[in-house]
């Protein structure tokens, strides 16, 4: 597809080897997403009495498989494939040495990851994509989660390279935004991940071998989640990428304000981190007090998203009004709606409100209460990862794939590409609309099939669990469709050079703000934010520790 030439350079292709690089991680992605989506299908039929697992596989060992195919590999090799790209379009080709750290990156993942899935099918590890203790797997499943991490670590270093290259050839100019937006996720990831790497290496793997035979569960569950919720932004913010920076240009316009973006991208990695509690909101062990001053910091995070929500739509009523849009929405009908580049991102953003408010209910103590370990939260999360981001990342793919392989996304691609997108649209609010109800009249989450020996209240369930599961079968058509397409596009679509769109801002010739390129005070504030919200909650901990629990593994649960 062609781009009306609006800033940087539309026709720049990546060198062969960065292409072959990003396509590796998507190839690889591609495959996670056949193994979990296998995984989601049978869930959803079994979890609704419909089918029984064969040959002994558990319920619980599904589950695991679809939250770490899914939630945790392919979104990590989605996110660095995409940002290798990214910094390579922007700043230019990659350097050996960084080209070769990504792919020391690649492999270090690819082996933790194959050792991880080893372990959850010998149903050595069937702990879910969370790995709470004291549920104990073997410790060849945690020594591959670390190394997917140590891996994405060797990955963004080179990703960091290149943009702190750019900025030394560049002196006193304002760097990419897309580079800076790179740069900022990987940061927040790198020192995120440092809680779970601490979590596992010293607590989770000693106990797992048997060096020690105890685990402190508050301890390891908080420094889990001073990862998770920032995970979740690792998640969000290539999405976010999308929509600032790519999104624009597709329609046919320019970015609101590049200095707006770099700001929310800012924040993100301020309040990203210190808010971690407010998934321990009814967890014992951890004063009030430090509850209540996470969710504070968890509502500040909440900002970076209403202004990203603001910049969308003043980008998309600047655009339509210049094409002479009257009234309060008249703008909506000068988008692109035949365009899967932009359809896919918009139904994202559209599901990101609901998922957004459902986020806000969440971090409110108080209704935290009523939705905790209820199926109302994977009904959050599946409209947040599940469809606010991952559909964009399907978005991306459509682009991205035929943009290194040498393809383009032809008429007829394009157009399952759409298809695709309405199903997932339609299958995830059936599920998702379903989730969130039956949470609501306390049906738990993480749960096999059961009628809670005939109890009334099981039995209002039963319903919009059947629900769940048509919902959850249009979601594996639609899977099948985007491996169909992903596949059409990397070897068999037509040859031709399909674009990376990259939009300019509005205010492209303003100075950055002097502190949101600066990486020190970026650092200082927050390693400062981090010791505020967790210095006291774990040196509780630390010093009034629980006995500690010796693990539930293979053979005493399940
Ligand atoms: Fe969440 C649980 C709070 C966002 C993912 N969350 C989860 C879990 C996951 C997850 C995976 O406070 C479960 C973890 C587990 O396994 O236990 N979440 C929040 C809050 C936000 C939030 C406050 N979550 C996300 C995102 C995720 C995600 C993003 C993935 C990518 N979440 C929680 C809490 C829990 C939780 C508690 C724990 C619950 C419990 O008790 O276990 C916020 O960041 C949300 C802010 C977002 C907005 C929306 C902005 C809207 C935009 C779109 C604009 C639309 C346009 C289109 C322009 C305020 C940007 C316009 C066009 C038109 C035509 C209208
Ligand atoms: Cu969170």
């Amino acid at each position: 597809m062609s781009l009306r030439n609006l800033g940087p350079d539309q026709t720049r292709k990546l060198n062969k080897q960065d292409s072959k690089l990003v396509l590796a991680h998507m190839y690889f992605a591609m495959f996670n997403l056949l193994l979990g989506g296998v995984a989601a299908l049978l869930q959803v039929l079994v979890r609704s009495g419909t089918l029984e697992l064969p040959a002994g596989i558990g319920y619980y060992q599904l589950l695991t498989i679809h939250g770490v195919t899914l939630a945790l590999v392919f979104t990590t090799f989605f996110i660095m494939g995409f940002q290798i790209a990214a910094v390579s379009r922007v700043c230019g080709d990659l350097t050996s040495t960084q080209r070769l750290l990504s792919w020391i990156g690649f492999y270090t993942m690819i082996i933790g990851t194959v050792a991880a899935a080893i372990m959850i099918l010998l149903n050595e590890a069937t702990v879910l994509y969370t790995f709470y203790a004291p549920l104990k797997a073997h410790f060849i499943y945690y020594v591959g989660l670390a190394l997917v991490i140590v891996g994405s670590w060797i990955s963004a270093a080179g990703q960091i390279m290149r943009y702190v290259q750019w900025k030394r050839e560049n002196k006193g100019a304002k760097s990419p935004l897309l580079s800076y937006m790179v740069a900022i996720n990987n940061v927040m990831w790198l020192v995120c991940s440092l809680g779970v790497a601490i979590e596992v290496l010293f607590m989770l793997i000693p106990w797992s071998i048997g060096w020690v035979e105890r685990v402190d569960v508050s301890l390891s569950r908080t420094l889990f989640w001073y990862f998770g919720h920032a995970l979740v932004y690792f998640w969000l913010l290539p999405a976010y990428m999308v929509w600032y920076v790519v999104v624009p240009k597709i329609i046919g316009t320019k970015g609101f304000s590049d200095n707006l973006a770099r700001m929310s991208f800012m924040l993100f990695l301020f309040f990203s981190i210190p808010v971690g509690i407010h998934h321990q909101l009814v967890d014992p062990g951890i004063d009030a007090f430090w509850k209540y001053i996470q969710v504070v910091l968890t509502f500040m995070v909440v900002i970076p998203s209403l202004m990203t929500a603001f910049s969308l739509f003043a980008t998309f009523e600047i655009f339509g009004r210049e094409k002479g849009a009257k009234g309060l929405f008249g703008w909506l009908k000068h988008l692109p709606w035949n365009d899967s580049r932009f359809i896919l991102p918009f139904i994202g953003m559209l599901a990101f409100i609901p998922g957004g408010a459902g986020g806000l209910v969440n971090a409110s103590n108080q209704m935290n209460q009523v939705i905790h370990n209820t199926i109302w939260v994977t009904g959050h999360f599946h409209l947040t990862i599940s469809t606010a981001v991952v559909l964009t990342y399907f978005g991306a793919m459509y682009w991205l794939i035929p943009y290194c392989s040498g393809r383009i996304l032809s008429k007829r691609l394009n157009k399952l590409a759409l298809i695709q997108g309405y199903t997932w649209a339609v299958g995830m609010s059936i599920m998702s609309g379903a989730m969130h109800f039956i949470g609501l009249f306390g049906a738990p989450r993480r749960s096999d099939y059961s009628e809670y020996g005939g109890a009334e209240q099981a039995k209002e369930w039963i319903a919009y669990q059947a629900v769940q599961a048509v919902g959850g079968t249009l979601l594996f058509l639609s899977i099948l469709l985007v491996l169909y397409i992903c596949v059409q596009l990397a070897f068999f679509a037509p040859k031709g050079h399909e674009v990376f769109p990259v939009s300019e801002a509005f205010d492209r010739d303003e100075k950055v703000y002097p502190l949101v390129e600066n990486w020190k005070f970026l650092i200082v504030v927050t390693i400062a934010l981090i010791l505020i919200a967790y210095t006291v909650p774990v040196s509780q901990m630390l010093l009034d520790p629980a006995p500690g629990a010796k693990g539930f593994g293979k053979g005493q649960v399940w």
